[in-house]
């Protein structure tokens, strides 16, 4: 498709998204004047469409995301934010440092809001085929955000793919979640830190936020630790983990609490180990990143005062392309062994999938694809799956 066919097919698009907003009641002036004067971003496109060749590996991503220089910052946020932090840890039952630590994450605490237009990227995306329904939806919400907050529509930038302000909130998420902190009568996630934090902190809590829970912590196994039987990433009560050898990861017994925690080896059984309670599948819902919720977690920790991980991270770790981590998907499948869709990403049933393979071969059962289980895995035939030797 050329260019001028593209430009013409998104003409045509944004006067279909005119009748959608007329018809869900948006007042026309503003439609009309928003809409008739979006731009297409073929940059938004690309970006969508990019997938990096090699995976981030867990180390890569915490040593990236949880920096001295971040740790620093974030406590002397958490100082000079204390009072209004009090207030929304009382009013939300979110801890300020979590809050911090989102913020932290999300924009570098502000000084990454992102400078793509906002609308212009949602316009972009609903108007493609692959995820348009999703984003035409946001737009939708974005325009009603626009005009329930009275925004300057050249104001609102953010990520390219529609994310905005300081906790870089989805519109729908904007729209839902996002209160007034400062109390001057309107809500500015990108010019008012309070408002950022009090929304992040209502957002949490309308995830299901736990008050007076921690998010997981960093733990311990015992060197007779058996994977298989012991399950990692399944839930087990506390008491439980403590009975088969798990202590916190400077070997202190955990502590004495009723509920269930899950194990999580993001590196195998050779890197850091963390047992993660119920807050934790709360800020999966923010972001379904199993490495994001232990950088948030973990930042907090150390916003807070806390130490570094116990464990040591490799320095130079292996990073899987994603071509690769498709032939193994590919065939631990061939093997019946259920890895899901060979999408290129371990997710939890490629996870399930290879510590099926590794009980079934004496390997370590951490469900993390390291070199010997790799070779294993591309080298076994699949007639022999599951049948005795
Ligand atoms: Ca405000």
């Amino acid at each position: 498709m050329n260019p001028s066919d593209l430009t013409d097919s998104f003409g045509q698009c944004l006067v279909r998204l005119e009748d959608r907003a007329l018809r869900q009641g948006l007042p026309e002036p503003i439609v009309r004047e928003v809409l008739g004067t979006l731009q297409f971003q073929p940059r938004v496109i690309e970006l969508d469409r990019s997938q990096p060749e090699f995976m981030q590996s867990f180390a890569d991503y915490l040593r990236a995301r949880v920096t001295e220089q971040r740790v620093a910052r974030g406590r002397e946020l958490l100082s000079r934010h204390r009072d209004l932090l009090t207030r929304l840890t009382r009013e939300y039952g979110v801890p300020g440092h979590y809050l911090v630590a989102f913020w932290g994450l999300e924009t570098n605490f502000g000084s990454f809001l992102g400078s793509m237009p906002t609308l212009d990227s949602l316009a972009t995306l609903a108007c493609d085929g692959r995820r348009g329904a999703f984003f035409e939806d946001e737009l939708m919400t974005a325009l009603r955000v626009l005009e329930r907050d009275s925004l300057v529509p050249a104001s609102m930038r953010g990520s390219w793919a529609g994310a905005m302000g300081h906790t870089q909130f989805m519109p729908s998420s904007y729209l839902r979640y996002a209160v007034d902190g400062d109390d001057d009568g309107r809500i500015d996630l990108w010019g008012s830190e309070a408002d950022a934090l009090a929304s992040g902190a209502n957002y949490l809590q309308s995830l299901g936020w736990l008050r007076g829970q921690r998010w997981g912590r960093e733990v311990r196994l015992p060197a007779d630790f058996n994977h298989a039987d012991a399950g990692v990433e399944s839930s087990r009560m506390l008491e439980q983990w403590q009975k088969l050898g798990v202590t916190a990861g400077g070997g202190q017994p955990l502590p004495v609490a009723d509920f269930e925690a899950t194990l999580l080896l993001p590196m195998g059984h050779r890197g850091p180990g963390f047992l993660v309670y119920s807050n934790f599948e709360v800020i999966m819902r923010w972001n379904r990143s199993q490495s994001y919720a232990i950088a948030v977690g973990h930042l907090a920790d150390r916003i807070a005062g806390g130490p570094a991980l116990v464990a040591a991270l490799p320095e130079q770790d292996r990073a899987l392309s994603r071509a690769g981590i498709q032939a193994m998907q590919q065939r631990l499948h061939e093997l019946g062994l259920e890895p899901g869709e060979a999408d290129g990403i371990v997710g939890p049933a490629t996870r399930a999938a290879l510590r099926r393979f590794q009980r079934e071969r004496d390997l370590v059962a951490d469900g993390y694809p390291d070199p010997a289980t790799l070779e294993a895995v591309m080298t076994q035939a699949p007639e022999a799956s599951g049948e005795p030797e």
